[in-house]
């Protein structure tokens, strides 16, 4: 790695000096190859600070040639954001070392991390460690569905705090917030705001952004990132708006 800032220090100091950073979400299972290098493309040219690429549940067999590829195509880092231990490759720059803090699956907090660090490792793939947090959204959605655990009550703003703490406290580099990809109601603001006060490191937050006006009020609540996935897969001419509506040049 050299003298050259890491991904973590870059997407901080993109937050910094943008007020938040935009993170846009592709889900190898929905798009084709050729989709899904036009969007890296895209996204690197629109604003995105960083494409994250992953799924709860991964049908393609194909997950490390899909990561080249969008790799090759983008300008901006390419960070693993996996669903398990077999969503990781040597083509990416990071990796969201993801422990599922808000549940009580084992596999999810430590035994799929395991699988993964000796390739981790061989790979040189750089490690960000996060407190991964589900936030009920109304439906069950597929990351509830998967790895077997409870949300956390939306109205429950106390429980998303202590989770995000304790997260902080076993030494993890960001927390992130997630309502589950397209979910029908996103990270409630008021939960946002709690967490934020409550803790010091980054706060990620994703899942059924629908608006650049909704990821321009989850910024204000105060996130570090907006994730958006789903809703760009329908129109990818908005990213620019998200892009817009997330950077708000830090005074
Ligand atoms: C899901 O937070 C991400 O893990 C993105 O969700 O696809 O609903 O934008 P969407």
């Amino acid at each position: 790695m050299g003298g050259r800032p890491s991904v973590f220090e870059n997407l901080m100091d993109v937050a910094r000096e943008k007020g938040a950073g935009y993170l846009v979400l592709l889900d190898p299972d929905r798009l084709d190859t050729a989709r899904l290098r036009a969007m890296a493309r895209e996204a690197s040219d629109g604003g995105a600070d960083a494409i994250l690429v992953g799924s709860s549940l991964l049908l393609s067999d194909e997950f490390d040639e899909i990561v080249a590829a969008v790799k090759k195509a983008a300008t901006v880092p390419v960070i693993l954001f996996p669903g398990s231990a077999s969503q990781v490759s040597r083509h990416a720059d990071a990796i969201f070392y993801l422990s599922l803090v808000s549940g009580r699956n084992p596999d999810l907090l430590i035994g799929e991390h395991v699988k993964a660090a000796p390739l981790l490792k061989r790979y040189e793939v750089e490690v960000i460690s996060v407190a991964y947090m589900i936030v009920e959204s109304g439906t069950l959605s597929s990351v509830g569905y998967m790895s077997h655990t409870l949300p956390i009550p939306r109205d429950k703003a106390d429980i998303a705090m202590a989770h995000a703490l304790a997260g902080e406290f076993l030494g993890m580099k960001m927390a992130y917030l997630d309502a589950g990809s397209g979910a029908g109601h996103s990270v409630p603001t008021a939960m946002v705001e709690a967490v934020r006060s409550y803790i010091s490191i980054p706060l990620i937050v994703g899942g059924g952004i629908k608006t650049p006006q909704q990821a321009g009020k989850i910024v204000e609540a105060g996130a570090t990132f907006v994730v958006t996935g789903n809703v760009l897969e329908e129109d990818a001419d908005r990213l620019q708006e998200f892009a817009r509506a997330i950077h708000r040049e830090a005074s």
